[in-house]
């Protein structure tokens, strides 16, 4: 590291080894389109977009001088019976590239405000109806929804449940995941073996009763658990079984929005549509943050029956629709928008695939998965060591001027969607010549 003088005891770091950081820190100072600047100097190329959040790359012009622009006018207006222009702008930017029908926007301040304020509305809306009963979720194995107790718990990792299972809401289930190296390795896109695993969610409602169930919630791509596209079929027999049973379908694309795979959101991609879709990251391009909860009509519809004069959703953060977080969305989407990024990136889907799939013949490969703008080489874990040999991968990545994310033993990439050939080349050559190295 490069700063002697910088004090990194007091900065207790997220989901991090702490002091395996901090006896060897990588730190970034500054980031241009596709490259980070690290502390000593050295060009690292963004193979996930920061957290799979900077889908325009770094310190885009556009959305920066929108920033500055609305500090100088209004830096912050509450939302709670009070409004702001710029949040309505946003609101209406952000329906305008969901799916029909979708025209309702909550806005709330990261993935996983946004995936409990989805669950709430779930409960809000059956009460609304009278339908009071239905208050239990259904998620699924190795969802990730975020870190709140309403996300950790439909979410469906074990460490999770390890350490905090003891307070996890009560009425939650789950389907199975759908992540099977013996039936599907090696799938190009969706893989053809699993859409049966959906039908399980008939079991959940003859055991649990239809009129028990509030919502199902997935990510349509599993992200950072691995990186599992649906099976085909999977998600239009969720669909299906929601609708049968009057059951709401919240599709957390957190990391699958704002272009990932080619589309607005994977809704458009897999051609299924949600009642809520959970969004943030890519929706001010990372900037500042800012989530949302998108609501179909219907659903929205069925809040504003009740007297004019109480408020319809009890719910709300100070910070919904902040003025410079709805400036920079604004922005963000509009830069999407005109220069037709979503569009443009689709012609590097294939790239991206052959050349995640050219390491299949390297040490220790045993699965590799792709969709849309993301593709993920899964290691056989070391004995005894989950994840160490990934880990190592990635440091020795990061040394070369690469970096990737880890979950377990997969690395997943997931660049910024200005991605060229060139950096897919650069990134892929890198975690050839590392494969071959690691024991
Ligand atoms: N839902 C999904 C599907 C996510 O991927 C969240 C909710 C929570 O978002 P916030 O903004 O509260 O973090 C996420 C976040 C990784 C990684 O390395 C993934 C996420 C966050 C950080 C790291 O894979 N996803």
């Amino acid at each position: 590291m490069n700063d002697p003088h910088l004090n990194l005891e007091h900065f207790w770091m997220p989901f991090t080894a702490n002091r395996q950081f901090k006896a060897k820190p990588r730190m970034l100072v500054s980031a241009k389109d596709m490259h980070y600047t690290s502390d000593d100097g050295r060009q690292v190329l963004d193979g996930c977009a920061g957290l799979w959040c900077v889908n325009a790359g770094h310190n885009r012009a556009e959305i920066i001088s929108a920033i500055k622009q609305q500090l100088d006018t209004l830096d912050f207006a509450p939302t709670f019976q009070m409004g702001h222009p710029m949040a309505f702008r946003a609101a209406e930017k952000v329906a305008s590239l969901a799916p029909a029908g979708m025209n309702h926007v909550f806005f709330a301040n990261s993935g996983s405000e946004s995936v409990d304020s989805a669950l709430k509305i779930a409960l809000a809306y059956h009460r609304a109806r009278g339908d009071g009963t239905r208050t239990k979720f259904i998620g699924r194995e190795r969802g990730y929804h975020g870190v709140g107790f309403g996300g950790t718990s439909v979410g469906g990792i074990p460490l999770n449940r390890k350490i905090f299972g003891g307070q996890m809401l009560p009425g939650v289930d789950h389907l199975p995941h759908t992540h099977n190296i013996r039936e599907a390795a090696f799938s190009r896109g969706q893989p053809k073996w699993g859409s049966h695993l959906a039908e399980d969610l008939e079991r959940l409602v003859s055991l649990h009763d239809a009129s028990n169930i509030a919502a199902v919630i997935v990510e349509p791509v599993a992200g950072s658990t691995g990186v599992l596209p649906p099976p085909v079929g999977y998600l239009e027999t969720l669909r299906a079984i929601c609708d049968k049973h009057g059951i709401l379908l919240i599709f957390d694309e957190v990391i699958s929005g704002f272009g990932r795979m080619g589309t607005p959101f994977a809704a458009q991609y897999f051609n299924v549509s949600p009642d809520l879709i959970c969004c943030a990251k890519g929706i001010t391009n990372a900037t500042i943050p800012m989530g949302a909860v998108i609501v179909k009509d219907h659903v929205f519809d069925a809040f504003m029956h009740g007297p004019e004069n109480v408020i319809d959703l009890f719910h709300g953060y100070t910070y919904s629709g902040h003025p410079v977080a709805a400036a920079a969305a604004v922005a963000t989407l509009d830069l999407y928008q005109s220069t037709g990024l979503f569009e443009s990136s689709r012609a590097l889907h294939g790239y991206l695939a052959d050349a995640a799939h050219g390491m299949r013949e390297l040490p220790n490969v045993i699965d590799i998965r792709n969709i849309g703008m993301i593709a993920a080489v899964e290691l056989k874990a070391r004995d005894g060591k989950p994840g160490a040999r990934a880990y190592e991968a990635m440091v020795k990545l990061f040394e070369r001027g690469v970096m990737v994310r880890i979950t377990g033993d997969t690395i997943a990439l997931s660049p910024p969607l200005i991605v060229q050939k060139a950096h897919i080349d650069e990134m892929f050559g890198h975690i050839g010549e590392v494969l071959r190295t690691l024991d």
